[in-house]
């Protein structure tokens, strides 16, 4: 049986008490962080995100699996600032301006969280000068918006123009979603990416930055 099985096990069961007593027993045990974190963590939580895109998950229990992860990844944490492990990519998420829904894009950050991704969450109701500062100052790879509404959707756009105003839209990838959100319509606004659920905005965002 693997090192990492009863992690493994823990969070895809969002049994957060298992999960962080595993998760210290590893880090005790002095075994590798990046290991914990690739092999007890990320995997699991690609394995929810897989069966949430494919409705096999429901949302309460990917918002378990993603509370245990995380509750995890709090312990994992101070390594990150010793430099011992490496994160896949730096994103700046929000829900577009006029817009204040947000239980998709949260669900949509602790994936990205748990997948290593390094995430700027700034909220909701976030204006396109806003997202393009916020990259502009952490260096951004990603920008990824969420729109819930109709009616905010060409929030996604103005971003995008934003982007090319200032310059950095060659450096920034932008990926959008939401319920009103469709592949066409990311075409139609020249965005890079488009995922249905937060399962595959993990995916997307691996893809468009080509990680495996
Ligand atoms: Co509002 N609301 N709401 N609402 N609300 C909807 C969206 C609506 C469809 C309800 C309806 O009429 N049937 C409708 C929008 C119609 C439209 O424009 N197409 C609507 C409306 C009209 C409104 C108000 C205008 C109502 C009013 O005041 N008259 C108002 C607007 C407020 C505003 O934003 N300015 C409003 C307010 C609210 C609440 C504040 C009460 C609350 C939001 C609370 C919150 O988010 N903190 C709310 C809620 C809860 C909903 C419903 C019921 C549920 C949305 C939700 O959380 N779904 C919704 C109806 C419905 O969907 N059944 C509705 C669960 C969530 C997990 O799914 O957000 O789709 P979702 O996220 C998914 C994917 O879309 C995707 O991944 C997630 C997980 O799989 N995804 C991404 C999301 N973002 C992504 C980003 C990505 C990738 C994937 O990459 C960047």
């Amino acid at each position: 049986m693997s090192e990492f099985q009863a992690l493994v096990e823990a969070i895809i069961k969002a049994d957060i008490k298992t999960a962080t007593s595993e998760t210290q027993r590893l880090l005790d045990k002095k075994v590798d962080v990046q290991e914990v974190l690739d092999k007890g963590l990320i995997a699991p939580m690609d394995e929810v995100g897989q069966k949430f895109s494919k409705g096999q998950l429901f949302v309460p229990q990917m918002l378990r699996s993603a509370k245990s992860m995380q509750e995890c990844m709090n312990l994992i944490k101070p390594f990150f600032k010793e430099g011992n492990i490496s994160l896949k990519g730096k994103i700046v998420i929000g829900t577009v301006k006029g817009d204040l829904h947000d239980i998709g894009k949260n669900l949509v950050v602790m994936m990205m969280e748990g997948a290593g991704f390094t995430i700027s969450d700034l909220g909701v109701d976030i204006s396109s000068e806003i997202f393009v500062q916020k990259a502009k100052d952490v260096d951004a790879d990603i920008i990824a918006m969420s729109a819930l509404l109709s009616t905010t959707m060409p929030g996604m756009r103005d971003t995008i123009e934003a982007l090319k105003n200032a310059g950095i839209r060659d450096k920034v990838k932008v990926m959008i979603g939401g319920a009103p959100v469709s592949e066409n319509y990311a075409q139609q606004i020249g965005a890079d990416s488009y995922a249905p659920d937060a399962g595959s905005a993990v995916i997307a965002a691996k893809k468009i930055l080509g990680i495996s």
